[in-house]
């Protein structure tokens, strides 16, 4: 695996000082009582983190599954993380279709590639997502664990509406769904059966995730979609179904391996929702599509 560069000097460099005594640069919580960074804007300086990474000329790669109908999100999908994913760095994205010859060729930046690898189609849309762990951990052993240091794996109805960089780099990334930031955990809708895999009892749970967004250093994330596809499984020769699916089965497995960093929702919102004052931007949202013609 790749991964595992070591950092380098920071050049001299002029930058705002930080300040231990300072009120607090956000409203919301810093850091998980497990110490892992909760990223949002103002925690952290992005000039000085341009002078840290690019250096290290990292490749990241970025996963999307589009499937029958969810073809048609994929030119606009890729527009905008051309515009707002990783600018100046090198970018792998890997396409998962049934219908290779039917990817828009969107024009790339430099060092950015596109990659279209054919998966099959499923009868029942529950497959389609369930099936990404599997997809998701066999390519990344097969090629993707040569080609990139970190792999984020996101849904593909979804757009860039601002930058995306380096502050979101870490061993084992999880974002905060947007629906969920303010309740309590009893609330979260994890899988409540004991049949399941994914079983969270009343008194478990940090925040409740995004199934749209993870990701982190691509021997991390191998091991991450593994362990969840392997859990999908066991539901499966149960015959269980999770609540949420594969979401289920990635809560599940973030409670028992934490994250190292986590996302606010500013990099998972919902186009649905207004922005609320919390958050001061948002980067990566959900599309408001008409969910009832995708899923006929
Ligand atoms: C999925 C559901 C119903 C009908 C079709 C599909 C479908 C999904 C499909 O026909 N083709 C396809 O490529 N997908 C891929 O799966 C696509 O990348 C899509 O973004 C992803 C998840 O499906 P989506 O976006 O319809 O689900 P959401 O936005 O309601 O997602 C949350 O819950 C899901 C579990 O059902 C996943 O955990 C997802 O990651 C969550 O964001
Ligand atoms: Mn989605």
């Amino acid at each position: 695996f790749r991964g595992e560069k070591p950092f380098q000097p920071v050049a001299r460099a002029q930058y705002p000082q930080p300040k231990l005594l300072e009120q607090r640069p956000t409203e919301l919580l810093t850091l998980t009582p497990w110490l892992a960074p909760i990223v949002s804007e103002g925690t952290f300086d992005p000039e000085l983190l341009r002078l840290i990474y690019q250096p290290l000329n990292l490749t990241v790669g970025l996963t999307v599954f589009a499937v029958g109908k969810y073809l048609g999100f994929v030119q606009h999908f890729l527009e905008s993380a051309e515009q707002f994913f990783m600018q100046g760095y090198r970018v792998s994205y890997y396409v998962f279709t049934d219908a290779p010859a039917a990817v828009p060729r969107v024009p790339l930046g430099p060092g950015r590639v596109l990659r279209v690898l054919p998966v099959q189609s499923h009868a029942r849309w529950e497959e389609v997502s369930m099936r990404r762990m599997e997809a998701i951990s066999r390519h990344i052993a097969q090629r993707a664990h040569r080609e990139v240091d970190y792999l984020f794996c996101v849904d593909v109805d979804m757009v860039f509406r601002n930058p995306w960089g380096p502050e979101t780099l870490g061993d084992l990334v999880a974002a905060i769904h947007p629906g969920y930031y303010a309740a309590p955990r009893r609330q979260f809708p994890y899988e409540r059966r004991h049949v399941s895999t994914a079983f969270v009892a009343d008194g478990e749970g940090d925040f409740y995730y995004g199934g749209a967004v993870f990701g982190g250093r691509v021997d991390r994330v191998y091991e991450f979609a593994l362990g969840c596809h392997m859990a999908i499984l066991a539901d499966k020769a149960n015959g269980v179904m999770a609540a949420w699916q594969e979401e289920s089965h990635l809560n599940r497995r973030f409670i028992s391996h934490k994250p190292t960093k986590v996302l606010s929702p500013e990099y998972i919102w919902d186009d649905r929702k207004p922005r609320p004052p919390d958050l001061k931007l948002i980067r990566f949202s959900t599309l408001d599509k008409n969910a009832r013609w995708l899923r006929s």
